[in-house]
């Protein structure tokens, strides 16, 4: 598809142009601005915040502890209280309207506005972005940092479009919200998502349907309230939470337990879990032993018990067995595992029913609700809970062209290729934050906006004091990178799973880890190491 660049809009140009304003895009902004850039930042959602200006379901809440899920800079967390361990969107949109304030941010920044194509103009040296709005853009480089969950997936039901109630994917939500009390509330899809909605529909819907394809592997949030006493306590310990971030494997203030989970005593590995267990949040998931995602039978360990704690909450035995199966459906932790706050307590509702998919799949949508090849469902509202083309379909959604002619969509068809997960070959200039091959979805995201950050702000700096104004990859490194990957990837059990960390949730996407899975602390040394040989797989001129 060409790029229409005819129609003449008011351009704007700056020197570098941000793509996205979560945190990784609102963290460039700062930063840049800081290092005295002429920077500024286009968003096609209507505030910052990125996926907490579109999740605005019943219920979404960010599943990492607020202590590290926020930004480092002393000037900003000294000045902000949170209300809950693990606050809700709407918590996190004051957040970021915050830090808005604070920074002076929205002088350098375009809200609603959606970039829809861009093309690199050889002659000139810079990118030419068309948008949706009054104004297209002309920057020098481009960053890209539209976050691994942008571009929603909603399967192909038949007959959806003719459904007479609300039905909306979770992150195209409408903003005024839906009232659920009384309502038939079906969602489909059972990830962090569609868990958080159905929690909440729990509770004052008269009828709730839950379609389950996969049994996930929850785990217990342990949610919290925080006074303004603890948010003191917590603020002279967070320098502290901070600075482990770039020890964990995904950026978290804790990582894996080095011992085996198989050369440990039984009663010993009973009670490390235990603990983990009780710790609440992602302690059972980043805590554990690291050979759970390298040795079957390590994993089991962590599978039995999760299933044993999780069957202790339900009270039907043939629905216990549909949503923690004696037998995994994959292995423990490689698909990624949400937390529940009471998902499992709701089976236990009489106006609760699950659907499990695996012996039922659905025929379609009627005007009244779902059918499933075996029953009807009556229903009011539809939550699509159905997840994301995620990491690479942020970025493969804008009609990006590369210097050969070919779109980045069609040229990562066959397989995604960077190089270190911060720029493609032929796409000169432009650099990703939060994409694939780079630690993201394995990464706490304010700790990837910041470590990855920091990458990308040295390679400009490195491009700036050397007089260059152009790099590109050489395209033998990314076939380089990606085969580095795949080869650390096939060492784990991740490859495993038809999970969104492989790409094979969406029907046709090409299988293969779109993360880095050697963890933040080894992706930054990786980064090091190559900037340290003149950053080696970039030519610069
Ligand atoms: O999406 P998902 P999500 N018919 O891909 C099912 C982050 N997040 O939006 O497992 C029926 O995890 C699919 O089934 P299956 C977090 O990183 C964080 O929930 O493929 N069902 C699955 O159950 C998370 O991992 C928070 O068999 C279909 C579900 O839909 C990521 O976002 C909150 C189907 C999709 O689950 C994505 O989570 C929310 C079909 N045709 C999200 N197709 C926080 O708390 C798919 N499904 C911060």
């Amino acid at each position: 598809m060409a790029v229409n660049l005819q129609e003449k809009k008011s351009i704007k140009n700056c020197e570098i142009l941000i793509v996205g304003a979560g945190f990784s895009g609102v963290y460039q902004l700062f930063r840049l601005r800081e290092e005295g850039f002429d920077v500024h930042l286009v968003e096609a959602g209507a505030g910052l915040g990125g996926i907490w200006h579109w999740n605005c379901y019943p219920g979404a809440r960010v599943d990492t502890h607020c202590q590290i899920y926020q930004f480092s800079r002393k000037d900003l967390w000294e000045g902000w209280n949170w209300s809950e361990r693990f606050p809700g969107w709407s918590e996190m949109r004051d957040y970021f309207d915050y830090v808005d304030e604070k920074l002076d941010l929205s002088k350098d920044v375009s809200l609603n506005t959606r970039v829809e194509a861009a093309k690199f103009n050889e002659a000139q040296g810079r990118w030419i972005l068309e948008t949706d709005s009054e104004f297209d853009f002309e920057a020098t480089y481009i960053i890209v940092c539209a976050g691994f969950a942008s571009k929603p997936y909603i399967p192909n039901l038949p007959g959806l479009e003719d459904f007479s109630g609300p039905a909306h994917h979770t992150a195209l939500w409408p903003q005024e919200g839906i009232d659920f009390t009384g309502k038939k509330i079906g969602v489909v899809g059972t990830g962090a998502s569609g868990i958080q909605v159905a929690q909440e529909a729990s509770k004052v819907a008269s009828e709730l349907v839950v379609f389950q394809r996969t049994p996930n592997m929850f785990l217990p949030m342990g949610q919290e309230q925080y006074s303004e006493e603890d948010n003191i306590k917590m603020k002279s310990e967070l320098p502290a939470h901070f600075e482990a971030r770039k020890d964990s494997f995904g950026g978290f203030d804790f990582t894996f337990d080095p011992k085996s989970a198989l050369e440990v005593s039984e009663t010993e590995r009973e009670e490390t879990y235990e603990k983990l267990w009780e710790a609440g949040g992602f302690k059972f998931w980043l805590g554990v032993y690291g050979d759970i995602y390298t040795d079957e039978a390590a994993n089991r360990t962590a599978y039995d018990f999760w299933k044993k704690k999780t069957r202790e909450r339900i009270n039907n035995p043939k629905l216990a067995e549909v949503l923690a199966p004696s037998e995994p459906p994959h292995p423990y932790g490689v698909k990624r595992p949400s937390l529940e706050q009471w998902f499992f307590e709701i089976f236990n509702q009489d106006n609760v029913e699950l659907v499990n998919l695996r012996e039922e799949r659905i025929d379609r949508v009627l005007p009244h609700g779902i059918k499933t090849i075996k029953r009807e469902f009556n229903l009011d509202v539809i939550a699509l809970a159905t997840g994301f083309d995620a990491v690479t379909g942020g970025l493969t959604s804008i009609n990006l062209i590369g210097t050969d002619g070919v779109p980045l969509k069609e040229k990562w068809s066959k397989g995604v290729r960077t190089h270190l997960g911060l720029a493609t070959a032929n796409f000169p200039n432009m650099l990703m934050s939060y994409g694939p091959q780079a630690p993201t979805g394995f990464c706490n995201g304010p700790s990837s906006a910041e470590y990855q950050g920091e990458c990308i702000i040295d390679m400009l700096k490195h491009l700036r004091s050397s007089g260059f104004s152009k790099f590109d990859v050489m395209p033998e490194y990314e076939e380089k990178w990606r085969n580095h990957i795949i080869d650390i990837a096939s060492k784990t059990l991740f490859p495993k799973a038809n999970s969104w960390y492989m790409g094979a949730n969406i029907p046709g996407k090409t299988k293969e880890i779109l993360m880095y899975p050697a963890g933040l602390p080894s992706y930054l040394e990786e980064v090091k190491e190559a900037a340290s040989k003149n950053y080696e797989g970039f030519k610069f001129s």
